[in-house]
């Protein structure tokens, strides 16, 4: 199973802010150079009646939407992350194994609790659907397949709301008639290659020879084509391993035991390290400073925060802390690299349920 959510980061700001329901909404990424300088990073389904997508200069979809009462927001992550994690636990609790893909989408194993029997699998998709709508009043759409790559086509069939089934006898009807675009991986570069070769569907694409393919775009990707015009694809799905600890390291422009010298590029480590935290939702309660010497010697000296943090102040005000510390107690080390590390990680979201402490 595939669940992708419809227009993801716009239907968070629908909900966030109900005045705006019924009117075109267009989720920007500012880049601040002028007033609209930047692109849509996505927009409702109203939006892009007017043409507005993901992608499009901010200055154009303005134009676009000229006196259509839209609604323009500046991309606010730290919001559509919280929704996202909150989704990804309803749909954890649905599969054998589960797969995050991305901020809005995921796959779903749920062979062994229904016996490989599809009707089954549909009603779970309904139970999902239903769930992440009450709950979040978010909809979303469903591909229920043999395999995640038809899953995923199937996904995006019927969109927003859908919900598609594609049996195992149905896969090479379902496909046939697509588009080449719709496999994953094929975008404008590999679609005009196939234009010229008279492929535009995936019937057409399934008729082309290996060695022509392979000849055409390599190995891997000539490989895949193939097997994808045929709705094949054997790739689990894979739980993904949360990191234990993140860390950068990088090297001095020059040896030193002088921490003023050092400071910058401690302080734009550790900025890194955090940085990768946020993008991962979560907090560390230990941070520590790695340093290498001109001997070669591997050093670290740790810290542990009085509470989880993401702060980049506290990141690296503890680095810039044990980073001196470390020089004081060592006075003849001549340092060559530096690293920080964060560690005991945990999940800034959803850490306000009970189930998420007895974890631990
Ligand atoms: N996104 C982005 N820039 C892009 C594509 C996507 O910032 N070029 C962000 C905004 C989307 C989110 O990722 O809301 C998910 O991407 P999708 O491609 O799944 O698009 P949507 O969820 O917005 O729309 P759809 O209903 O077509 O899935
Ligand atoms: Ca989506
Ligand atoms: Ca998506």
């Amino acid at each position: 199973m595939h669940v992708d959510l419809d227009y993801f980061y716009a239907q968070c700001e629908e909900n966030k802010n109900p005045d705006v329901r019924g009117k075109p909404v267009v989720v920007c990424v500012y880049s601040g150079r002028t007033e609209d300088s930047g692109v849509v990073s996505t927009s409702n389904y109203l939006a892009r009646k007017y043409g507005v997508k993901a992608g499009l200069p901010i200055a154009r979809a303005k134009k676009f939407l000229e006196s259509s009462g839209a609604i323009f927001f500046p991309m606010n992550r730290p919001l559509y992350e919280q929704v996202s994690e909150r989704i990804m636990e309803i749909l954890r609790e649905h599969a054998d194994a589960f797969e995050k893909v991305g901020i809005d989408e995921a796959y779903l194993e749920v062979s062994t609790r229904t016996n490989f029997k599809f009707d089954l699998a549909e009603n779970i998709a309904d139970e999902i659907k239903q769930q992440i709508l009450t709950e979040e009043q978010i909809t979303c759409s469903i591909g229920i397949a043999p395999n995640k790559l038809v899953a995923k086509i199937a996904s995006d069939e019927r969109k927003p709301d859908g919900l598609t089934m594609v049996k195992p006898e149905e896969v090479h009807s379902f496909l046939s008639e697509l588009p080449a675009s719709r496999i994953p991986g094929v975008g404008k570069k590999v679609e005009d290659k196939l234009r010229q070769m008279q492929v535009r569907t995936i019937a057409e694409l399934s008729t082309i020879s290996p060695p022509i393919l392979v000849e055409t775009f390599g190995k891997n990707l000539g490989g895949y084509l193939f097997r994808a015009a045929r709705g094949e694809d054997d790739e689990p799905v894979k739980e993904r391993e949360q990191p234990t600890q993140i860390s950068r390291i990088a090297t001095l422009k020059r040896n030193t035991r002088d921490l003023s010298e050092m400071l910058a590029l401690l302080n734009e480590l550790a900025n890194a390290a955090t940085a990768k935290l946020k993008e991962r939702s979560m907090t560390c309660k230990s941070v520590a400073v790695i340093a290498i010497l001109n001997d070669l010697s591997i050093h670290t000296k740790s810290k542990t925060l009085e509470q989880p943090t993401a702060d980049e102040k506290t990141i690296v005000g503890t680095a810039q802390e044990l980073m001196e510390e470390f020089l004081e107690s060592m006075p003849s080390a001549i340092v060559r690299r530096i690293g920080v590390k964060v560690s005991t990680l945990s999940k800034l979201t959803g850490q306000t349920n009970i189930s998420s402490f007895l974890r631990v």
